[in-house]
């Protein structure tokens, strides 16, 4: 945590430094990327030792108000040169594969389960063919989970390897599209609320959920 992120209480008595979040707060709400912590700590160091030091929480009422004045016009002349950071919202690329893995083996070494997989059509099983070779596999998104920071504009190209077509849906952030072999579907959004999302194909279930993680912004 930094001094600019310190929770500050303005009322409270104490040392010089628990003045500087104080200050830093004003400054905070209408430049919110700007650090200013260092520089007002400086500021009010140098304010603080040309009146004797530990001046501020003792002096007069005029004092206080003459002090003020100081910091309001050192404020104003220190804004004047900061430099506003980059925000710290990224974009953010993600390719996202419509895969099918697949296993299968022949009968003589493993035999066809007697148990269905759990319903929808996610999940595949094809019957021993006339070898005697049997199949399983699952249509998933590749990968299946993503995890990008509040703010973040986001872009998720989807690809069609496996499945004819995946009829697709980010309801959270308003994106619905159908995905076919062979083709790419880029959607862009901004990630403005922080939670889990899901990205879902609405034939392939319940295998071809995925998951967009938006973490909270600091
Ligand atoms: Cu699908």
């Amino acid at each position: 945590m930094s001094t600019f992120d310190r929770p500050a209480s303005p009322g409270s008595p104490g040392a010089a430094g628990s003045l500087v979040p104080f200050h830093s707060i004003s400054l905070h709400k209408q430049y919110p990327d700007v650090d200013a912590g260092p520089v007002l700590s400086s500021l009010l160091q140098l304010i603080c030792m040309s009146n004797g030091g530990n001046l501020v929480p003792v002096a007069s009422r005029s004092s206080q108000r003459s002090v003020r004045h100081v910091l309001a016009a050192a404020l104003l002349a220190a804004c004047a040169t900061f430099q506003v950071a980059p925000a710290s919202a990224e974009s953010r690329f993600f390719t996202v594969l419509a895969v099918e893995p697949r296993g299968g083996v022949t009968t003589d070494r493993e035999p066809f389960p007697a148990q269905p997989l759990p319903g929808g059509s996610g999940y595949v099983t094809n019957p021993p063919n006339a070898q005697g070779r049997w199949e399983v596999s699952a249509y998933v998104w590749q990968p299946s989970q993503i995890v990008v920071n509040q703010g973040d504009e986001v872009t998720l190209e989807f690809v069609g390897i496996n499945g004819a077509e995946h009829p697709t849906t980010i309801t959270a952030f308003g994106q619905s599209f159908t995905l076919k072999r062979g083709h790419a579907h880029r959607v862009t959004f901004r990630a403005d609320r922080a939670g889990m999302f899901g990205f879902v194909c609405g034939t392939h279930q319940p295998s071809m959920t995925g998951s967009l993680v938006v973490l909270p912004k600091p």
